[in-house]
């Protein structure tokens, strides 16, 4: 009898041990996590073939074909995932004096709910691989799978979730085009050429997108999907929107994703979530950097920002933590 109830009591144990160490496996969850995830499971692999679908046209640089067929694609996805969106289309200058037409789309759930939360990315690909380590490559465009694609890819994924099951709070996300249009390295010449980069948060911040549109608060995904990187506390949001820098934070944390999650400061970069703060709605930036060097991720503006080169352990991180964010506000 003492001997049979020593053995029960092992197996439960190797039981428990096997459920432990089953729920670490392949993934970065850590077992001690009591939290309780409030928002559903983000699905990582649907998000990852709206990266794929975006590649597929060809890189999204201003005044391709590629561009406008991939800007149909991401409205109709977001239409057919339920939300209401409006294309805000306007004229854009690059820093040669190029004219360029964007289009910044904007898709909406809960539009009758006063509290609101904006979610957003650029959605254009960089016409120029200027940081590749080949300079043959300099001139060519790519297909920026975690530069612009992963970002939209991810927000098409939490509007498939918001489709099935509301949150308490609206949602509006915004796909700024325009972007990642700033003057190419090898044509500049060392002025400050930061009004070049971001042009159509530049003009959503103008103009709303709506007439007396505002939000509780901002939050940008940018290259969301890379391999070996982490987030920092990125600066700009930290000096306007550091309340919300600290909620996503903490959620990632709490759902396992410290190890991505820094509690670090890192420097300011220009980006969307500029405009937005500009605009008056606090923002803050998801934005990955290398995890060995003080630099954007390897492939960054180089050809190898392609869909192979896609890390979906980081894009489901920042995935759930956003939707996590989402479903915990009210
Ligand atoms: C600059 O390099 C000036 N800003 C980085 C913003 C960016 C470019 N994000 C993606 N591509
Ligand atoms: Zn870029």
């Amino acid at each position: 009898m003492h001997k049979l109830s020593l053995n029960f009591k092992l197996t439960t144990i190797n039981f428990i041990g096997a459920i432990l160490f089953a729920s670490c496996v392949g993934g970065t969850k850590s077992p001690e996590t009591a939290y309780e995830q409030q928002s559903p499971d983000f699905c990582v692999d649907s998000a990852y073939l709206y990266v794929a679908a975006q590649c597929a046209f060809g890189p999204r640089v201003m005044n391709s074909a590629a561009h406008d067929f991939c800007a149909a694609y991401i409205a109709e996805k977001f239409e057919e995932f339920g939300a209401s969106v409006v294309n805000q289309d306007a004229e854009g200058t690059l820093y040669d004096g190029t004219k360029v037409q964007m289009r910044n789309i904007v898709a909406s759930y809960g539009l009758d709910n006063p509290v609101r939360i904006i979610v957003c990315s650029h959605w254009d690909s960089r016409p120029w691989a200027d940081h590749d380590a080949n300079a043959d490559n300099h001139h060519t465009p790519i297909d920026g799978a975690n530069d612009g694609a992963s970002g939209v890819g991810a927000m098409l994924e939490m509007a498939r979730q918001i489709q099935q099951k509301a949150p308490n709070v609206g949602v509006d996300f915004i796909c700024f085009d325009a972007e990642d249009c700033g003057t190419p390295e090898w044509d500049d010449n060392g002025e400050d050429h930061s009004y070049t980069w971001c042009l159509g948060s530049q003009y959503w911040a103008g103009k709303h997108h709506v007439d007396g549109y505002t939000a509780r608060y901002g939050i940008l995904l940018d290259m969301i999907g890379g391999s070996n990187c982490v987030f920092e506390k990125e600066a700009y949001s930290m000096a306007y929107a550091p309340s919300v820098v600290d909620k996503v934070w903490s959620k990632a944390i709490r759902l396992g994703y410290g190890d991505l999650f820094k509690n670090a400061n890192g420097g300011g970069i220009t980006d969307d979530h500029v405009q937005v703060n500009m605009s008056g709605i606090p923002c803050i930036d998801i934005i990955a950097r290398d995890a060995n060097e003080n630099s954007f991720c390897k492939t960054w503006h180089t050809v190898n920002d392609n869909v192979g080169n896609i890390n979906k352990q980081t894009l489901k991180a920042v995935g759930q933590t956003v939707l996590e964010v989402i479903y915990t506000e009210n």
